[in-house]
């Protein structure tokens, strides 16, 4: 059940308290229609404007084979284009990643991800290394269009997994007992700690967009990111190199 109690069809009054327990509980949280509608249709064009249907990759072609990840990032920000700041201004977004975090946390950055059609989606990890359980990223992804089991590009969790150390090694695309597959709609927002083990399936829609604006609680680094857990390896984006074979 979701902790929202409805006052009219229009105001909404969210316990933030329960949300972030039930964060805490699971490393994530989904809420369907946190954004509305006509909002996400409005940045799904935007976002696909950028990209045009044929984007290049921008990573390595060792990266893309052997992490089995295949997605095309956009940091629009970094070109002075503020759109975002729609999502990033939100009040009960602000309100929420507050009470989540604590007192001090900070923005790290935004960034939109496309995936083509018949592209393999993202394969399991974790967004920064899990050995300082307080040290991580917070993803705040939200979905422009609905994402179900005919588009494929479901987003997979694993329940709790922040709680514990590096992801499993092995088939970067296993399916492991404990899973649970999310099909985000349009407006669904997804806090996901980044210690969580997740990935994306196969795509098989005509695209799939998300955007995800990462945040961090007090004193981490603003490169944490920088270093990703895969099954197979750890990989080093600064540097574009894998620093450890597992
Ligand atoms: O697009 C998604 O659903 C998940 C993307 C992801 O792995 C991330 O933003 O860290
Ligand atoms: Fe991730």
């Amino acid at each position: 059940m979701l902790p929202i109690i409805f006052l009219t069809d229009k105001i909404k009054i969210m316990d933030y308290k329960k949300y972030a327990e039930e964060f805490w509980e699971n490393g994530y949280l989904a809420i369907e229609n946190f954004f509305e509608a006509n909002l996400m249709d409005t940045l799904n064009t935007i976002i696909l404007d950028h990209y045009g249907m044929k984007p290049e990759w921008e990573h390595s072609d060792e990266f893309i084979k052997k992490s089995a990840t295949e997605v095309v990032p956009w940091f629009p920000f970094r070109e002075g284009n503020n759109v975002f700041d729609v999502i990033e201004k939100d009040a009960r977004l602000l309100n929420l990643t507050k009470t989540i975090l604590g007192d001090g946390w900070d923005k790290l950055y935004f960034m939109a991800m496309f995936s083509k059609k018949g592209t393999k989606g993202q394969a399991w990890h974790q967004d920064s290394p899990p050995e300082d359980h307080e040290q991580f990223n917070l993803n705040r992804l939200f979905y422009t269009h609905d994402i179900d089991e005919t588009t494929g590009g479901q987003t997979i969790v694993f329940p709790k997994t922040h709680l514990g150390e590096a992801i499993s090694s092995g088939d970067p695309h296993e399916n492991l007992d404990g899973q649970i597959t999310l099909s985000p709609k349009k407006g669904t927002l997804l806090i996901l700690h980044g210690h969580s083990w997740h990935r994306v399936l196969p795509v098989k829609g005509e695209y799939r967009l998300s955007a995800n604006s990462r945040a961090i609680p007090k004193d981490t680094p603003e490169d944490i990111t920088d270093i990703a857990v895969y099954r197979n390896m750890r990989y080093k984006f600064s540097t574009s190199e894998v620093i450890e074979e597992r």
